[in-house]
């Protein structure tokens, strides 16, 4: 798949998930590295750096991606020879997918600590991160019960369905809107995240926000399952996450609207839970309160104030 057509799929949804979308992201720039025919350092590092640009713009909420393509990518402006920075950056794209897979895994593991056998267990979208710890949890032989949301407009819930129905675990399919009628039948609640600041609020799917205010409201724990590289360096600078707001098309057709003159479609894809309705955010390193999304920021990303430089993510050192 050339590079063009991994953004295209990430920008049609057809790949999807803030996880995949990084790992494809990674797997794109690797495949463009390898594909080339380079004379110098100069035209390797023009290349990958229009493509790491291309990608980390592609969907904008998911900070995965820029994290991923940062990671992979910014070391280039360091190294001092054509085979340094081509060998370099291959070996940190697969190294980025290898960890990626790694760390829903672990994050499975950890996750499935906390579901105990007999629990009913809601969650909303489709997450690898979040269903890895409710298929861990089976695997180990809890009984678990799933409220599983539809996900209007994208219906991301039907992949969720399909992953639990296959795995033989009893699922209940809901609308989003019977999120919270269902709450006061749920133990415990578990989403994925595409961003999370460093003040710990959790950028997710559209609802799931409604979704953790019910069970605060109903004293059912919600925790969220997230690979380091889904927290937001660049919010230590202030910088807000932009919600991705997509086509009126996936929520009502052109025709009906053109009946419809005075109706605006708003469609905004993700929405922002405030750390006080978040119990836990679990990553491949432990858990930790939404509190301490900074430390995971500083730690596990290697960016802090000193080196986050102002044209992330493929600036050129200082
Ligand atoms: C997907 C979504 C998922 C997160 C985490 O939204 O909101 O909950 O991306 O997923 P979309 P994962 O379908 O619009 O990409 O744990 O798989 O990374």
């Amino acid at each position: 798949m050339t590079l063009e057509e991994t953004a295209d799929r990430i920008r049609s949804m057809e790949i999807r998930g803030a996880g995949r979308i990084a790992r494809a992201a990674a797997k794109a720039l690797l495949d463009h590295s390898q594909s080339g025919t380079y004379q110098d350092l100069k035209s390797y590092r023009e290349r990958m750096m229009v493509a790491s640009e291309m990608l980390a713009g592609v969907r904008p909420t998911a900070v995965s991606l820029p994290n991923a393509v940062n990671l992979i990518s910014k070391p280039l402006s360091l190294v001092k020879t054509l085979h340094e920075a081509k060998s370099g950056l291959e070996e940190r794209a697969e190294a980025f997918i290898t960890h990626s897979e790694q760390a829903v895994a672990k994050i499975g593991e950890i996750g499935a600590r906390h579901i105990r056998d007999g629990d009913v267990v809601m969650t909303h979208c489709n997450s690898e991160a979040a269903l890895q710890c409710i298929l861990t949890a089976h695997q180990q032989g809890m009984d678990i019960e799933v409220y599983a949301t539809e996900v209007r407009p994208r219906n991301q819930g039907h992949i969720t369905i399909k992953t639990l129905s296959d795995a033989g675990i009893k699922t209940n399919f809901i609308v989003d809107s019977a999120a919270r009628y269902f709450m006061k039948e749920v133990d415990l609640c578990i989403t994925g995240a595409d961003a999370i600041t460093v003040n710990g609020a959790v950028i997710n799917k559209i609802g799931t926000s409604q979704i953790a205010l019910a069970a605060k409201e109903a004293r059912v724990n919600f925790l969220v399952a997230a690979e380091t590289y889904k927290f937001a360096p660049r919010t230590i600078l202030g910088e807000r996450i932009l919600i991705e707001e997509r086509p009126a098309d996936e929520v009502l057709a052109a025709a009906v609207r053109a009946t419809l003159p005075n109706v605006t479609v708003r469609n905004p894809t993700f929405d922002v839970t405030p750390a006080e309705y978040v119990d836990l955010i679990i990553t491949e390193h432990g858990e930790i309160p939404p509190g301490m999304a900074y430390i995971i920021i500083k730690e596990h990303l290697q960016w802090d104030m000193d080196n986050l430089c102002i044209d992330y993510p493929y600036c050129e050192e200082e």
